[in-house]
């Protein structure tokens, strides 16, 4: 006897392989359109929390002739290709101490980040901004973990003098994708040429680098068509940032993935403006962000 297949299975099976095909293809769509995108789907309670979704490790940089050194934090995982890298620098008489926290804390969310010292503790912000410059030249050409870090996809932070570095080595470097001031202190108060997405941290009472005299005008000079924030936090001074801050890291971190990584999973924790945030005294934004994204 013959085994004779049952035409209606067959059509039902062909279709199964097709749809297969079809849904496969869409997945390889939709991850294809943003090539940068690293980590699973972020809530509120994984960019709030003091360590993401990535393993991390960390190597010491010795003094280099155009920076003082640092501590290079990166995820472990090199299954998914290179990591967007960030340097960052310390404030005026300040040590990468100051700064350390953010090296663990952003590493984790997919970033590799180099947490430096300057040359001297007493360099003003223009100076700390080659500094930054140089340590992302070394972390990209030079470092032991430049295999794993995205030369075309870096960004820069700072606390206070290495907040306005930030702006000033944004305005250096305008290939930059990502700039953070943390309580931001500059001499220079319009940075209408900068073109990098900046972010500005400030502290509701900061007697040291007053928001009116620094983070405000910075905000306000940056081009109007440029992505731009700025985040208050309520009741801080200008040293807040220099510890652990939930406030600061998720705006941070949702800002370098948006940015670095064109991600736009994290626009939804930037804009719209947070409503009845308690932590937060202030904050103004370009809403919503046209630029940077994937190609849809
Ligand atoms: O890096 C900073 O904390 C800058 C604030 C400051 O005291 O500048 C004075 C020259």
């Amino acid at each position: 006897m013959t085994t004779r297949r049952n035409p209606l299975l067959t059509l039902l099976a062909v279709l199964a392989m097709t749809l297969g095909l079809v849904s496969a293809n869409i997945a390889t769509a939709v991850a294809a359109d943003n090539p940068y995108e690293r980590g699973p789907a972020p809530t509120v309670q994984s960019i709030s929390a003091a360590t993401g979704p990535f393993a991390t490790s960390s190597v010491t940089v010795p003094a280099q002739s155009g920076f003082g050194g640092g501590t290079i934090y990166f995820p472990t995982d090199t299954s998914q290709g290179t990591f967007g890298g960030v340097a960052v620098s310390p404030g005026f008489t300040e040590l990468q101490l100051a700064i350390s926290w953010l090296g663990p804390r952003l590493a984790s969310q997919g970033f590799v980040v180099f947490t430096i010292d300057t040359l001297g503790v007493f360099d003003f912000p223009d100076a700390r901004a080659d500094q930054l410059l140089a340590a992302l030249d070394y972390l990209t050409n030079t470092s032991s973990v430049r295999a794993r870090v995205d030369r075309t996809r870096l960004g820069v932070m700072g606390h206070s003098m290495g907040g306005g570095a930030s702006l000033s080595a944004a305005n250096k470097r305008p290939s930059l994708q990502a700039a953070i001031p943390l309580a931001g202190w500059h001499t220079t108060k319009s940075w209408s040429n900068v073109h990098v997405p900046t972010l500005l941290v400030a502290a509701q009472n900061d007697a040291i680098a007053p928001n009116n005299d620094h983070s405000l005008p910075f905000y306000n000079s940056l081009p109007a068509n440029l992505e731009k924030a700025y985040l208050e936090l309520r009741g801080a001074d200008h040293n807040t940032t220099n510890s652990p801050n939930t406030t600061a890291s998720r705006f941070a971190i949702s800002w370098l993935k948006r940015f670095i990584d064109n991600d736009t999973r994290y626009d939804q924790f930037l804009c719209p403006t947070p409503q009845a945030d308690t932590n937060i005294s202030r904050y103004m934004s370009t809403c919503p962000y046209v630029t940077g994204a994937a190609a849809a």
